[in-house]
């Protein structure tokens, strides 16, 4: 399978038409996002597969995976590369067994005991924070860069960081192995999406992770 989290783009529709939306994505993916995770928290079942499909569209244009959040029924639906479970979603190890072995399945981890589990359920991938506080919508609480970095070493799977990272604070987690960044806001909310993706991971160059 080729995982690749280096910059990790989470989208947010919220406040967007869809074709801003789907513009946005599109740029995102142009300046270099390695992989996208539709993100929907308020959409029912039928809109949340219909924006899966038109997004899918769109990042198999450019071979780049899909990942739905929460939702493995909206994966299957749409075939998306993948699913990503958060503590209060499915256990890992049943996202496996119905997505199959040749899915991605990522896991959210705030310990190391949850990130060893998540390992050893199945996790192709793990997603820890939040390292800074964030405005995007989401129950969660800081995780320390001690912990980010126990984690890290805990696992032999990709360990990406996330939480308020943006272009002026990713230097902070210099030293600390993570595989890449997750973002929301910092592409999502910018004047122009490919450039910020660019700049991340001109910041993510300069500390090594490419
Ligand atoms: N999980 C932990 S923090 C977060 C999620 C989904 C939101 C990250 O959004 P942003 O805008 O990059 O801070
Ligand atoms: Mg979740």
């Amino acid at each position: 399978m080729n995982l690749n989290t280096k910059l990790y783009f989470i989208t947010d529709s919220t406040g967007f038409s869809e074709e801003e939306f789907l513009y946005r994505i599109e740029e995102a993916i142009k300046g270099g996002a390695t992989i996208l995770q539709l993100r929907e928290k308020v959409k029912t079942t039928w809109e949340y597969i219909d924006l899966a499909e038109n997004v899918h569209k769109l990042t198999k244009k450019y071979n780049v995976p899909l990942i739905i959040d929460d939702r493995v029924d909206v994966a299957l639906a749409v075939g998306a590369e993948g699913v990503h479970v958060g503590q209060s979603d499915m256990p890992v190890w049943l996202a496996r067994k119905l997505m199959g072995n040749d899915k991605i399945i990522g896991a959210t981890a705030k310990t190391v005991l949850r990130a060893k589990e998540a390992y050893e359920q199945g996790a192709d991938y793990l997603g820890v924070g939040a390292i800074y506080p964030t405005l995007t919508k989401v129950k969660t609480v800081l995780t320390s860069r001690e912990t980010l970095m126990d984690i890290c070493k805990a696992v032999p799977i990709p360990v990406n960081a996330i939480g308020g990272i943006n272009k002026d604070n990713i230097n902070a987690l210099k030293g600390v192995p993570i595989a890449g960044i997750c973002v929301v806001s910092a592409i999502m909310k910018a004047d122009n999406p490919k450039l910020a993706t660019l700049e991340l991971i001109k910041r993510e160059k300069e500390l090594g992770l490419w």
